[in-house]
This record gives C-alpha cells, structure tokens and sequence, in this order.
C-alpha cells in the first residue's frame, strides 16, 4: 500500500483540498489520516502540488513518430500528397526506438491511456510491453475495390494479432480510415468484425473541406487527386451511408470540423463521441471545431494530439493551451476545467478501469505543480494548463514510471 499527500486532488470535477490517496494497483481510499488506517503504508508527500487522473490521448498514430518537418503543413490535400510522396521512407524511419521513446515521452508528459491508430501493425509489441492503457485500432484504407481481398485479410491478419494480447489495459479495436478513402464494402465488412467483438472503433470523418465538397458533389481539391492516383472518379461513399455502417458500435470520429447537422444528429443517436484535435486541424488548413454546436447535438467530445505526423508533440499539456487559444468565445476558467475534466476521464468512455480517482479505479495519476499564489481555488483547472509542460511524477496502475 501507497499514500500519497497533497494539498489538492482533483478527481477530476471534484477539488479535494488537503487530502490523502491510499493506493496499491487501484485506488483503496481518498480521505484524511490514512497514515493511521494503514500504517505499514508507503508515504510521499508532494507539497504544492495536485494529484489527478493521468490523460486520455483517443487518437495518435504512432508508426508516423518520425516525422518532423517532412510532410508539408497548410492545406489537407498539400498534406496527403506529401504523406503518399514519404510515406515509404517516413515509417521504416520509425523503428523501436523512436516508438519507445514516443511512447516514454507520452507517459512522461501525464498520458496514461492512449487509442493509437495502426496502419501497418509495426507498432504492436512495442504497445503490448507499454505500462499504459492502449485502445490499439487496426486501421483499413482502400478505395479500390479490386484491391479489396487482399486490403482486408491484411486489416484481419493484423486485428486478430492484437487480438491474442488482449488484457484488462490492452484492447484490439477497429479504424475505418475515412469516407473517402475506404471502399463501403470494405467499411462494411470491418465494422461487422468490430460488432462480433463488441471492438471500439475509430474514423476519421469530414475533417477538411475538400473531403466535404468530394463526398458532396464529387468535386474540389480531392477530384484531381483521385483521378491521378486512382484514376477514380466517383466519391467511395455517401457520408449518411458510411454513418450508418457505425449502428450499434461504440465510435470516436476523429476530427468533425465539416460535418453537418444531418450527420451530427446521427453521431448523437450512435451515442458515439467527436474527438477534437485543435493542432492538427490548424496544421492541415482544415479550420476550427464548433464546440457549442455539438453541444446543442448532445455529442460528447474529447481532446487528442493526432499523429506527429499532424502534430509538434504528443503531450497532452500543448494541446490543451492550445484549445484555450484556438477556441477564444469560450469562458476560459470554466473551459479549462472541461478540458482537464474530458480528457482526463475519457479513458472510462473508452471502457478502461482509469481516467476517475476514487475507489476502485485503477491509480493511473499524475501529480502536477501548482502556483504558490494561486488565489482563486476553481481557477486551479486554468493554471494547470498555462503552467505545467510536464508533471513531475506519473503513476501507473500504482506503480511510479521513472
Ligand atoms: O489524422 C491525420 C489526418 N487525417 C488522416 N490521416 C492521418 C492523420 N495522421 C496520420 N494519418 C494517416 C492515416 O492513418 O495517414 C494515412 C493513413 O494511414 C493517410 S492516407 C494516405
Ligand atoms: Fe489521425
């Protein structure tokens, strides 16, 4: 058994001041003298500091981990062209090493839960062996159905593989591409898959405004693109369509920046949730997420970084800040205590034992510095963000990651 001390522990939406947290491998008790109640306890003190829930990042993809400043910036299409250009160079560039060290620097900035998008499978052991939760999407891309036999025994190959590591912090889960990059029959034939094994699953879906006017009108930036890659000339679904295929399915649709409300009303009905990645939007060109507009469609929403191949860094800390600044209508001390509150206790929506502190729940924490001055007990959310770049010490499932 573990105690931990600290003037504040944020569970998340509850501030507890002055308290103490008795752990082993889950949370046994938050309270006041514990020390007395399980005296063969393990002490630590942490003064100023807080004790939260380490984060959830819903969607990242690892095998991209090398990128820096290869890929292009500033508009989708300029993007994708320069994913297909480096693509083959790009992820062989990632090797164990630079996965664990992604992974290493993930934990060490507070993430204790992450849903990583698989392309190619090359980032399985390295997830396997990892201390943290990992939701593990095995992706399909394909829009060519004569490509498809092959596309999907490969997406099979590589989600029964995951399959075999199953535990109670590993999960084999589904990633549809997109709408406009999955043929429906491929789309179809995976999320089947998905709902004969009750699998979580993930697309990307109307993140630019090229995707929006291809699905659309069968015209814009991807038309051109298409027709010289794939000598394709037709959109590979209707968007209601491809939403459809998710009934019945627990999904993240990651990005939803272009999304109507026809479609919003879907997502809402699936109880499905949007995962917003404020970074990467800004990168691609693709604009900013109507966070009051999914409000008023009920849609939950969280935060994620996306891959470094969209992204700067992995740590959940920068995408915050950046949230508070990319969304400047919104209240910033009660957005700051959303933002902390979401994508901390995401990792519950996710169907991980983690992301909540209280009884029974799994000690994945994190334990952050707080301003000395801080004046105003519910602005502790708002300094957080703006203070912290790393937290000083992480725990997972009770045990601290050095
Ligand atoms: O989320 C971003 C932007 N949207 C789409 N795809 C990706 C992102 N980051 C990496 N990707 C991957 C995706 O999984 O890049 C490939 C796919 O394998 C793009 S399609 C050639
Ligand atoms: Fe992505």
């Amino acid at each position: 058994m573990q105690i931990i001390k600290a003037p504040y522990i944020l569970t998340p939406d509850k501030i507890i001041k002055d308290s103490q947290i008795a752990f082993e491998k889950r949370v046994v008790e938050i309270g006041k003298n514990l020390e007395e109640k399980y005296p063969k306890a393990t002490v630590t003190e942490y003064k100023e500091c807080a004790v939260m829930p380490g984060f959830c990042n819903p969607h990242l993809h690892l095998e991209f981990s090398a990128n820096r400043a290869t890929l292009s910036y500033g508009d989708f299409l300029i993007w994708l062209r320069s994913v297909i250009a480096h693509r083959e160079s790009l992820v062989p560039k990632c090797d164990r090493e630079c996965l664990q060290n992604s992974v290493k620097e993930i934990i060490k900035s507070g993430t204790t839960t992450i849903g990583a998008i698989s392309s190619f499978g090359e980032d399985l052991e390295t997830l396997v062996r990892a201390p943290l939760n990992v939701a593990y999407f095995s992706e399909i891309i394909g829009s060519n159905p004569a490509a498809a036999d092959v596309l999907y025994s490969d997406f099979l190959e590589r989600f029964y593989r995951a399959k075999k590591y199953e535990s109670e912090r590993f999960k084999s889960c589904v990633a549809v591409h997109s709408p406009y990059s999955v043929h429906y029959i491929l789309a179809k034939k995976a999320l089947e898959v998905a709902k004969k094994h009750d699998a979580l699953t993930s697309t990307h879906f109307m993140e630019s405004r090229a995707e929006r006017e291809w699905l659309d009108r069968g015209e814009g930036d991807f038309k051109d693109f298409f027709k010289e890659f794939l000598n394709q000339s037709a959109p590979a679904n209707r968007p209601m369509e491809f939403l459809q295929l998710f009934e019945g399915l627990k999904t993240l649709f990651v990005h939803a920046v272009w999304a109507n409300e026809e479609e919003l009303e879907i997502i809402s009905r699936q109880k499905a949730f949007v995962i917003h990645c404020p970074v990467s939007n800004r990168l691609l060109g693709n604009g900013v997420l109507d966070l009051d507009r999914l409000k008023r469609f009920d849609i939950p929403y969280s935060l994620a970084t996306d891959g470094l191949s969209s992204n700067y860094s992995l740590n959940m800390f920068e995408e915050l800040k950046a949230a508070l600044f990319i969304h400047p209508q919104k209240p910033i001390v009660p957005f700051a205590k959303e933002l902390i509150v979401k994508s901390t206790s995401f990792a519950t929506d996710m169907g991980f034992n983690s992301g909540i502190l209280k009884e029974g729940m799994d000690a994945d924490m994190q334990v952050v510095e707080i301003p000395q001055d801080l004046s105003v007990e519910e602005e502790i959310y708002l300094h957080i963000i703006l203070h912290t770049t790393r937290p000083k010490s992480v725990y997972l499932k009770g045990v601290k990651y050095e």
